[in-house]
């Protein structure tokens, strides 16, 4: 059998075991064949393996809902001021000229990008819902870099299995692993319905990951790091919301 087969097989079986024989039978048999997802250790962790390993299997290249122009929200939910430091202060009074995107790590390039070097490395664009595990939900056109294009400039090892993203609040950092970091719909957003970015929403940059809950969309992105554990950054669960009792991992 084709190692393709085999893990689809293997990993079907891990959903199946959920319904037979119970979570912790899935867990047993995720942890063998490495669908296991940072925070998997925990008193959820065998709930999140699960949600985890059958995403994984079953939905690897699914895309985001898109939405037509004409559903963007004329009034979008705000939920965040931006960090009120005197460095973002001094920040948003050059207008944003000095912020960089540092890319380190398990990279063969190190890389430190402006706003505009990135527009120049690529540009996209999606029309996508950011969803808060609060309950509310907007619509906007998000224009932005792929992740993918910043990490094929910087050319990841191949040992790499997640990109960590901080913010300029240094409590705000998440991850992702290979199959979202380099997903097509997976962006550094630099503008919002047309215009720049407004701070507001996360401006000068922004992580985009919308096949996920809106806390995987870290505003104020300053930081991308290549690594093949999580083993060591903070608790080691992949990101303050982990941390923080929130799935680490949070499709939707
Ligand atoms: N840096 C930073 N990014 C953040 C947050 C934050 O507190 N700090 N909140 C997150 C949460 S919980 C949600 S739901 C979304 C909200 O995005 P919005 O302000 O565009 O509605 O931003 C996410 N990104
Ligand atoms: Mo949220």
């Amino acid at each position: 059998m084709s190692p393709i087969s085999r893990r689809k097989l293997l990993t079907g079986g891990v959903v199946a075991a959920a319904g037979v024989a119970g979570l912790a039978a899935a867990d047993r048999m995720a942890r063998r064949f490495g669908l296991i997802p940072p925070d998997g250790g925990g008193i959820y962790g065998p709930g999140e393996t699960l949600t985890y390993a059958a995403q994984r299997v079953l939905g690897k290249h699914a895309l985001a809902r898109e939405f037509p122009r004409g559903m963007i929200s004329k009034t979008p939910f705000m939920n965040e001021v931006a960090p009120h430091n005197d460095e973002f202060k001094r920040h948003e009074a050059m207008g944003f000229r000095d912020w960089t995107l540092t890319v380190d790590g398990m990279v063969a390039h190190p890389l430190t990008l402006s706003v505009p070097e990135l527009r120049a490395l690529a540009t996209q664009s999606q029309i996508t819902e950011v969803v808060c595990e609060e309950g509310w939900s907007y619509v906007a056109e998000w224009i932005g870099t792929p992740v993918e294009a910043v990490l094929r400039e910087a050319g990841t090892l191949p040992q790499v299995r997640y990109i960590v993203y901080t913010a300029m609040e240094k409590d705000g950092w998440d991850s992702l692993d290979m199959a979202d970091a380099l997903h097509p719909q997976t962006l550094l957003t630099w503008g919002m319905n047309d215009g720049d970015l407004p701070v507001g929403f996360g401006g000068p940059l922004r992580m985009r990951v919308p096949r996920q809950l809106g806390y995987k969309s870290v505003k104020y992105v300053m930081r991308l790091t290549a690594t093949d554990s999580m083993k060591g950054i903070g608790r080691g669960l992949g990101s303050v919301a982990a941390e923080g009792g929130y799935a680490w991992y949070s499709g939707i």
